[in-house]
């Protein structure tokens, strides 16, 4: 086994402001008690706690009602752009324990700049009930989790968090899987500019695993590192109820889990984004606790070992 001493960094990011109510800033504290650090030590890694973000709000960005609390989100991105951009140029791999789903709009830009430098693409697999595309203008809400993917695809910028020249994710790099919530203007932009988008219709009649092989073998023909941005809606309600945003018909367990031992086989992982899990709304831990599990097995964590059956 192959897996020497890899770092992976856990980035805290106490951040609930994106999304339209409270609890999610206690994530970090939920993901550290449901074991997340042992866990991944267990499997061989050495894990750096960097412990939790704690960014003034920005002055010099504007409240908006089609963007709530921009000086706060914006604050947390800028410092989660940097965070995930240091750690993976040492090396190691970050993981974000969020948060709401605003904290990828750092993550994920950290992460295209460190793919700019070593001169590969940046992909994402996006796994959401949302497509999280919206901008200040089409959001039926105002809340920013609503919006990072158009954030870091340069499709939507409320007020300039960070450099206007810095490196973008081609929209057409973007794979999401478990989409079944798109608001009305949100359903023409991910059209209009070629998002990947495999429903739960797709995935039903498809198959999770050969939906999932063909995205890695994209990814893999690109040369691309991959980002991977889990979102607790993925999950059926049913599985993991801690979350504000729930929505019936996703995922089950067992797709969930087998997505993450193909991305652990694949080796293309890159970064990890955990968010939306709201500890105030769950039961007795166990979204934590699944969260948790599924990380490990996307670092490696098998049930039995097994002949690489190619794909
Ligand atoms: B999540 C909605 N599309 O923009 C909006 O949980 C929901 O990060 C966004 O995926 C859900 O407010 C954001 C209605
Ligand atoms: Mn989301
Ligand atoms: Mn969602
Ligand atoms: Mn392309």
């Amino acid at each position: 086994m192959e897996k020497q001493q890899k770092t992976v960094a856990l980035i805290g990011v106490p951040l609930e402001e994106g999304s339209g109510r409270g609890g999610c800033a206690m994530g970090p504290a939920a993901y550290r008690i449901a074991g997340i650090a042992a866990a991944l030590r267990e499997l061989g890694y050495h894990v750096e706690d960097r412990g939790d973000l704690r960014p003034e709000p920005a002055k010099d960005l504007p409240e908006m009602d089609r963007a709530r609390h921009l000086p706060v989100v914006g604050a947390f991105t800028r410092s989660i752009e940097a965070q995930t951009h240091a750690a993976a140029s040492t090396g190691a791999v970050p993981i974000l324990l969020g948060g709401d789903h605003s904290l990828s709009m750092g993550s994920v830009s950290g992460m295209a700049r460190y793919a700019s430098d070593i001169g590969r693409p940046l992909y994402v697999l996006w796994l959401d009930a949302h497509s999280d595309f919206n901008a200040p203008e089409t959001s039926p809400s105002g809340n920013i989790h609503g919006m990072p993917v158009a954030f870091f695809c340069g499709k939507a910028e409320f007020a300039p968090i960070l450099p206007a020249n810095r490196p973008f994710v081609d929209p057409h790099h973007v794979y999401q899987v478990g989409i079944r919530s798109v608001d009305e203007e949100e359903r023409k932009l991910i059209t209009d500019h070629a998002v990947n988008v495999y429903d739960m219709r797709a995935i039903d009649e498809e198959g999770m695993g050969s939906i999932v092989k063909r995205i890695l073998a994209d990814v893999r023909g690109a040369g691309a590192l991959l980002h991977v941005s889990l979102d607790v809606d993925f999950l059926d309600p049913d599985v993991a109820p801690g979350v504000g945003t729930t929505v019936p018909g996703g995922a089950t367990f067992r797709e969930a889990h087998l997505i993450m031992e193909l991305l652990h086989d694949s080796g293309l992982v890159s970064s990890l984004d955990l968010v939306e899990l709201n500890p105030f709304l769950d039961d007795r831990g166990r979204s934590a606790r699944v969260m948790v599990e599924l990380a490990a097995s996307l670092f490696g964590k098998r049930i039995l070992d097994r002949p690489t059956r190619g794909g």
